[in-house]
């Protein structure tokens, strides 16, 4: 199995601290963040390793004022891909996505500035965005010319609609703040959206991590079945999670009346 300490990373940085929680920063600021290959290679390379290599939850930002400017237009320029080589590039790109989303490891995004094309596609495959007074989530695809090709069809379609995604494709518009969060773009917005984002990865990373497990993997699992089969997977899911040992001593808690009660704090 590759450990952590073996990954060779160029653009991304990755640390794990000592609660388990790993933060994986895009560090390509001078170019936006924006997505080359090699980029995408490094993040398919970690969202590979953290998985099995006992991180409790992880935090994905980016270095500079903008989170991710999407592909990397200008290595797609001077590549000049046929369309099976730029086919080949999007299954690189869904398979970091589809790492991210479905590897069990609670993902929480950190996001500034422009949100954009393929860098939106990147945010949506984690559990939880996070943004700031600042961010703004775009899909200017249309504009350039080109077509989504990271997995935005299929996820900020579920976060947000088709009707509202066509709109921002065809029309260019961008959503920021409280529309933003009412949309559904993003689940919090925050003054500090690092200090939010590290508050909720370490409210998750006190779960045990086969809850997390299957609440970062199952779910997307199961929003890809009939209601039927996603039923029959649920049970299966419970079955081996609702009875691991790790949930006995917080069972006993409850029972003798000793564990918190779910109550608004304020
Ligand atoms: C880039 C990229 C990029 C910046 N690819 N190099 N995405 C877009 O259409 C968004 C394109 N970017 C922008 O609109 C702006 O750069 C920003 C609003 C994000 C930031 O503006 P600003 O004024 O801070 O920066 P800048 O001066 O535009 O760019 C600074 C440098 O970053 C410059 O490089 P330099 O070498 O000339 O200094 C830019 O070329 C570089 N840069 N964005 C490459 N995207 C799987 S399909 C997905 C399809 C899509 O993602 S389409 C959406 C593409």
């Amino acid at each position: 199995m590759r450990d952590i300490a073996d990954l060779r990373l160029t653009n991304i940085l990755l640390a794990v601290d000592d609660e388990g929680i790993a933060r994986v920063t895009l560090n390509r600021p001078s170019k936006r963040n924006a997505l080359d290959l090699a980029t995408i290679e490094e993040l398919i390379d970690i969202f590979t390793t953290l998985p099995r290599a006992g991180v409790r939850a992880a935090i994905l930002d980016a270095a500079g004022d903008h989170f991710c400017a999407g592909l990397d237009l200008v290595e797609h320029h001077r590549e000049d891909r046929s369309a099976a080589e730029f086919m080949q590039v999007c299954l690189r790109w869904h398979d970091a996505f589809n790492r991210m989303e479905y590897g069990g490891v609670p993902v929480i995004a950190v996001l500034q500035g422009a949100v954009v094309g393929g860098g939106l596609e990147l945010a949506s495959a984690a559990h939880i965005r996070v943004a700031g007074p600042d961010t703004y989530f775009g899909l200017p695809e249309g504009q350039r010319g080109l077509f989504t090709g990271g997995g935005a069809t299929i996820r900020v379609a579920d976060l947000i609609g088709k009707a509202r995604m066509i709109d921002m494709m065809l029309s260019g518009r961008l959503y920021r703040g409280p529309e933003a969060l009412s949309v559904g773009l993003c689940q919090y917005l925050d003054d500090d959206p690092a200090a939010k984002a590290l508050a909720i990865a370490r409210q998750a990373a006190q779960n045990p991590p086969l809850s997390n497990f299957a609440i970062c993997s199952a779910i997307s699992h199961m929003q890809n079945m009939s209601a039927l089969d996603a039923a029959y997977a649920e049970s299966a899911v419970a079955g081996v999670v609702n009875t691991q040992a790790a949930a006995r001593d917080r069972l006993a808690a409850f029972a003798s009346g000793a564990a918190a009660r779910i109550r608004p704090t304020e």
